[in-house]
C-alpha cells in the first residue's frame, strides 16, 4: 500500500451558503436570485432543467409562498453550522469550502454593511478554524441579492464593480488572518448558460440576454476580481486569490476532424476563455474572432486591462462532475442531462438517475491540460454525484458513492503522481443539501444524510451514511485504502 495524499493537502468538504445555509429571511438578510428558484424536479429522460427567472418570477417570488423556495430553508446551517462541522472534524477533515452570502452582508445594495452578518460569519469561520480546518470561502455563489438587480439590473452595470470590491475587501480585511483561500466567482464560466445566478441578467420567454450583455457583464466581474486581487496586493493582505470554473472535459464524438475541432472550440470558450483572463491576465488570442462573431463589442473603461494584467488570480479553483462529448454537427445525437445544460450522451459511460456521466479519467486528463496551460495550484473545490436515498433509521449503505469519490480522487492524486500542482480536494456536497439546478432535497450527495425531504418535512436531524466512515479512513490513511 501506498500513501498517496501529500502531507499539506487540503481535503474535505464544501457548501455553499444559498443551498444550505437557510434562515433566508433572518440575521437582516435581503432575498437572492436563489431564493427566488422554486422547485423543479428532473423528470427521468428529460433534458436538464435549469433555472430561468424572468422579472414575472422574481416578483411574484416577492410576495409568494416562502415554502415553495427550498433554499429559503436549506438544510439550517445557519443554525446548526456547529454540528455540522463537528462531523467534518470528526472525518479528518483539513479544509472546509463554504461561501460567504452577500445579501446577508450588504443586504440593501448600497454598500452599507451588516454587522449581523460579520458577526456570524465570525463565529463560522472560528468554528471552522478551532476544529483544525482551512477555510476556503468563495465570495459569490449564485445567489445575487435581487436588489442588485432592481436598483442596477445586475452586472451589465459597472457600478457593481464598485459594490462587489467593497463587499470582497471588507471580508477580506476582517477574516484574512484566518482565511488563506478566496473564490472570487462560483463557476464563472457557467454564467452564459445560466446568467439569471451571478450576472443578475434575467431571462423569460420573450427576451434572453444577449451574448453583448453577457459579455459585458463577465468584463465587470473580471475586472471586480482584479481590483480585488490589487487590494489584496497594496494591503499585504497574505491570502490568495482565485478564479473558479466548471471544468468541461470535452471529447470529440467521433474521430472525425471536424468533431475534434468542435471539441477543442468548445474546451476554449468553456475554459480557456475564462482563465487566460483571469489567470494570466489578458483576452486570448481567440476573443477577438469570436466577439466579432457574435456581435459583441465590450466597453473597456481605462486602465481595465493594465488592472487585469497586474493583478492575476493566484489559484485555480474547479469543480469537475462529468466529462462532455463535443459534434461539429449535433442533430440526430442522443442527449443525456448534464451540470447546467444538456449533453450529448457518451455510450461509454455510466451516469447516475439524473443522466450525468461519470468519467473520472476526464478529470486527471482535465487537470493535466491545466497544469500544462497555467502552471498555477489548483483545487478541485466540487465533485460528486447525486444518489436517491431513503433512511430507514439504519446507516445508509452507500457504496455507489464511495465508487464515484473513490475513483475521482484517485484521478486527482494520479494527476499530482503526473506532476499537476493540485493542492486540495473539497468533495460536494458533504452533507446532503438543497440541488443547485433543480431545489430538489432528494438529490444527496453527502457523507451525512439530512433528514428533510423535497417539500421541507422532516426533523433536520444528521446521520453518518456508511461513506462517512470510508472518508474518514482515506483520509486516515493519507490514500492508502484507495489502492486496497
Ligand atoms: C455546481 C454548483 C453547486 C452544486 C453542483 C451540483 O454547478 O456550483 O452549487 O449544486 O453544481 O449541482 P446540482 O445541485 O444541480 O445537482
Amino acid at each position: 500500500m501506498t500513501t498517496r495524499i501529500p502531507d499539506t493537502f487540503l481535503i474535505g468538504g464544501a457548501l455553499a451558503a444559498c443551498q444550505a445555509e437557510g434562515a433566508w429571511n433572518e440575521g437582516g438578510k435581503s432575498l437572492t436570485v436563489a431564493d427566488c428558484a422554486p422547485f423543479t424536479p428532473h423528470i427521468p429522460g428529460e433534458a436538464t432543467r435549469t433555472l430561468r427567472l424572468g422579472p414575472a418570477e422574481i416578483d411574484h417570488a416577492r410576495t409568494a409562498d416562502p415554502h415553495l423556495f427550498p433554499k429559503r430553508r436549506g438544510v439550517d446551517f445557519y443554525h446548526r453550522f456547529e454540528e455540522d462541522l463537528d462531523l467534518l472534524q470528526e472525518m479528518g477533515s483539513t479544509a472546509f469550502r463554504y461561501s460567504f452570502s452577500w445579501a446577508r452582508v450588504m443586504p440593501d445594495g448600497d454598500g452599507t454593511i451588516n454587522a449581523q452578518a460579520l458577526d456570524y460569519y465570525d463565529r463560522l469561520i472560528d468554528a471552522i478554524v478551532e476544529r483544525g480546518m482551512a477555510p476556503i470561502m468563495t465570495l459569490s455563489h449564485f445567489d445575487l441579492p435581487v436588489v442588485l438587480i432592481d436598483k442596477y439590473g445586475g452586472w451589465t452595470n459597472r457600478d457593481l464593480i464598485d459594490l462587489y470590491v467593497t463587499y470582497a475587501t471588507t471580508l477580506i480585511d476582517r477574516y484574512g488572518d484566518r482565511v488563506k483561500y478566496w473564490v472570487a466567482f462560483n463557476e464563472i464560466n457557467m454564467s452564459v448558460k445560466t446568467p439569471e445566478k451571478t450576472l443578475g441578467l434575467l431571462r423569460s420567454e420573450q427576451s434572453t440576454p444577449t451574448e453583448q450583455e453577457l459579455f459585458q457583464a463577465l468584463h465587470h466581474q473580471f475586472v471586480a476580481a482584479a481590483r480585488v486581487g490589487e487590494h489584496i496586493a497594496r494591503h499585504g493582505n497574505h491570502v490568495q486569490l482565485g478564479n473558479m470554473i466548471g471544468l468541461f472535459t470535452a471529447y470529440p464524438a467521433t474521430s472525425k476532424p471536424e468533431d475534434a475541432w468542435a471539441a477543442d472550440e468548445a474546451e476554449r470558450m468553456q475554459n480557456s476563455f475564462y482563465l487566460d483572463v483571469l489567470n494570466r491576465g489578458r483576452y486570448p488570442y481567440f476573443a477577438e474572432r469570436y466577439f466579432r462573431e457574435h456581435d459583441v463589442s465590450l466597453v473597456i473603461a481605462d486602465g481595465d486591462l493594465e488592472t487585469l494584467a497586474a493583478y492575476p488570480c493566484t489559484f485555480i479553483g474547479a469543480s469537475y462532475y462529468t466529462s462532455a462529448l463535443q459534434a461539429a454537427d449535433p442533430n440526430g445525437l442522443e442527449l443525456t442531462s448534464s451540470n447546467v445544460v444538456s449533453a450529448i450522451r457518451n455510450p461509454h459511460l455510466p451516469a447516475n438517475a439524473w443522466g450525468w456521466q461519470i468519467d473520472p479519467l476526464g478529470l486527471r486528463w482535465a487537470l493535466n491540460t491545466l497544469a500544462h496551460t497555467y502552471e498555477q495550484p489548483v483545487i478541485i473545490l466540487e465533485n460528486g454525484s447525486g444518489f436517491r436515498e431513503v433512511s430507514d433509521g439504519s446507516t445508509i449503505q452507500d457504496d455507489y458513492r464511495v465508487d464515484y469519490v473513490a475513483a475521482h480522487l484517485s484521478a486527482v492524486l494520479d494527476a499530482v503522481a503526473d506532476g499537476v500542482q493540485v493542492i486540495g480536494y473539497t468533495a460536494w456536497s458533504v452533507i446532503d443539501t438543497i440541488s443547485s439546478s433543480t431545489s430538489e432535497m432528494e438529490k444527496r450527495y453527502g457523507f451525512v444524510y439530512v433528514d428533510q425531504d423535497d417539500q421541507g418535512n422532516g426533523t433536520l436531524n444528521r446521520s453518518k451514511k456508511a461513506s462517512f466512515d470510508w472518508f474518514r479512513s482515506v483520509i486516515d490513511s493519507r490514500g492508502s485504502v484507495l489502492d486496497g
